[in-house]
């Protein structure tokens, strides 16, 4: 067929470098950007692929989040927004090692198996970050899709949840939002502006936030939306990527594993400030306090709060509702027992990665999932999101039941739900700091922290170690857990995992713990470096 002559034609310009193996990961390929041309080009030809066989839109989101500059990746989106399925990323990681001359062999054996009616129409979306490398790599998608005839549409320069919103909004003609970006500012500041709307008393200082946006994406966005808040939100960005590098001492994951704030960044004392990673799917906040002390709210602190709000007008509305919380092996124990027993939400854990949380989140009317490291939202089911409809027009319900049931339907359109979301995340945060006439240091407090430490550990081969029970349990090799337990049980409020990474070469290990934290975490080392 001609379309594969057009194919191998325009693979011989995007050519795979012989005895490279790369894999579709927990967030898609990423590696060093002058490995990935062919990756790019293949991922085109596979979105579109994708496309003819969901009869939908594809997203396709060059980036590589949170690594250095120099890196870059790929990610596919499926027609609702969602992370592509698993059987899927099958298929990506053999298109993607294939050798150039096994090309079309790949190629074919993925339509085989699907049942891929080639002659059905294919449209892509296509972004990407602020990398340098990623014009030319994007270019090498748009490449794939047309060799394969696949129609796509470039959006230049966007947020990784700004792409997939644009996927959700066409595969639903339009019922989410608008799919461009001055929908998607128009659909979230608006909704945000109807949130804070009547809270008065919400003093300059509550309205003033201190951003860091990790010199990427992120701050260019804010930028772009900064006139939709009409002042009810006035952001001071640094990190805007005038100066500073990509992800250089700053951006959330800096703050959330070094806990400190960016470098360079001056904070006032109980100064509100937040800082998004480099593709803005991710935000942490923090202050630092009078004495200097800083302060991190992470994703634990943010599910917290939102929860428990949601809990709120939920009961306020008199709707039953199902509301739960998924979170990994990583959220903070302070944070698991504050939600179980005080608040009394169902709590679930799941696997690393957003996908897994995504899932498990769906299964309730309402599902919240953060990671502790700031990647998260809320997810309403269908029946959800019309009893609430439904009771914010009802004219026969008493106005405590009326407001609560239109705050929640702001709430709603104020939250990415295809994805983690670092603006709309933002912007979530902020509307119920407002509501609540919160202020950061009293959100901080409503439960405190068990001490914690994470380390990375280099070993021969990390899949010697599987896990289970959401990989809180070592089940290989032998021995391990029960040496872990053993060590665990001679501290206070003791919690330790070790899982092989899925994104690094390494072996990640977790400890928490009252104040004896050090300590078990130097034993834990040690026991890890005698196996
Ligand atoms: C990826 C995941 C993130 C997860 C991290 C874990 C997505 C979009 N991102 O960045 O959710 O926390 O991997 O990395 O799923 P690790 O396996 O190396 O610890
Ligand atoms: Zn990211």
């Amino acid at each position: 067929m001609a379309q594969f002559q057009e194919v191998l034609k325009q693979s011989a310009l995007h050519p795979k470098p012989a005895g490279l193996v790369l894999q579709y990961g927990t967030s898609g390929f990423r590696t060093n950007a002058k490995q990935l041309d062919h990756i790019m080009f293949r991922m085109g030809l596979l979105a579109t692929l994708r496309s003819k066989k969901t009869k939908a839109t594809i997203g396709v989101m060059v980036t590589a989040s949170h690594n250095p500059e120099e890196d870059n990746g790929v990610k596919l989106i499926d027609p609702m927004g969602e992370m592509v399925t698993q059987d899927w990323e099958e298929h990506a990681t053999q298109l993607a090692n294939a050798d150039q001359e096994d090309l079309l062999t790949a190629l074919k054996n993925i339509i085989e198996k699907e049942a891929i009616n080639m002659s059905q129409e294919a449209n892509v979306f296509v972004g990407k970050d602020t990398r340098s490398s990623s014009a030319s790599l994007s270019q090498a998608v748009l490449d794939g899709v047309s060799a394969l005839g696949g129609h796509s549409k470039d959006y230049g320069l966007v947020t990784t949840p700004q792409l997939h919103y644009m996927v959700c909004c066409q595969n639903t003609q339009g019922k989410y939002g608008e799919a461009t970006v001055e929908g998607y500012y128009t659909k979230f500041c608006q909704a945000f502006i109807q949130l804070t709307k009547n809270t008065s008393n919400r003093t300059d200082d509550q309205k003033h936030l201190c951003l860091d946006g990790a010199n990427g994406i992120g701050a260019l966005k804010v930028r772009e939306m900064e006139s939709h808040l009409k002042k009810e939100l006035q952001i001071s960005l640094n990190n805007d990527g005038s100066k500073g590098r990509l992800n250089h001492q700053c951006g959330a994951d800096y703050v959330k594993v070094q806990q400190k704030p960016p470098t360079g960044i001056k904070i006032n004392p109980g100064e509100r400030c937040c800082s998004f990673d480099g593709d803005a799917d991710r935000i942490v906040y923090y202050y630092t306090d009078s004495e200097g002390t800083f302060h991190l709210l992470d994703g634990d602190k943010m599910a917290t709060l939102i929860s428990t709000f949601l809990k709120e007008l939920l009961t306020q509305a008199g709707l039953d509702l199902k509301i739960a919380v998924v979170q990994t092996a990583y959220a903070n124990g302070s944070s698991t027992h504050y939600l179980e027993n005080t608040m009394k939400v169902l709590v679930r854990c799941t696997k690393t990665g957003v996908k897994h949380l995504h899932h498990v989140a769906q299964e309730f009317d309402v599902g919240v999932y953060f990671e502790a490291n700031g990647h998260g939202t809320v997810l309403f089911s269908k029946a959800a999101e019309e009893k609430i409809q439904q009771l914010a027009e009802d004219t026969n319900v008493n106005d405590k039941r009326k407001k609560a049931a239109l705050l929640l339907r702001n709430t709603i359109n104020v939250i990415n739900q295809t994805v983690g979301d670092a603006i709309s995340d933002m912007l979530l945060i902020e509307a119920i700091l407002a509501i609540k006439g919160m202020t950061i240091q009293q959100w901080d407090t409503i439960y405190t922290d068990l001490p914690n430490r994470q380390l990375k550990v280099k070993v021969a081969d990390r899949r010697v170690i599987d896990t289970t029970d959401a990989e809180r349990r070592a089940v290989t090799p032998a021995g391990l857990q029960e040496a872990i337990d053993n060590l665990v049980k001679k501290y206070r409020q003791a919690r330790s995992f070790v899982r092989p990474s899925g994104t690094e070469d390494v072996v990640r290990v977790y400890a928490e713990a009252d104040t004896q934290v050090r300590n078990l975490f130097s034993k834990l080392s040690l026991l890890l470096i005698l196996m």
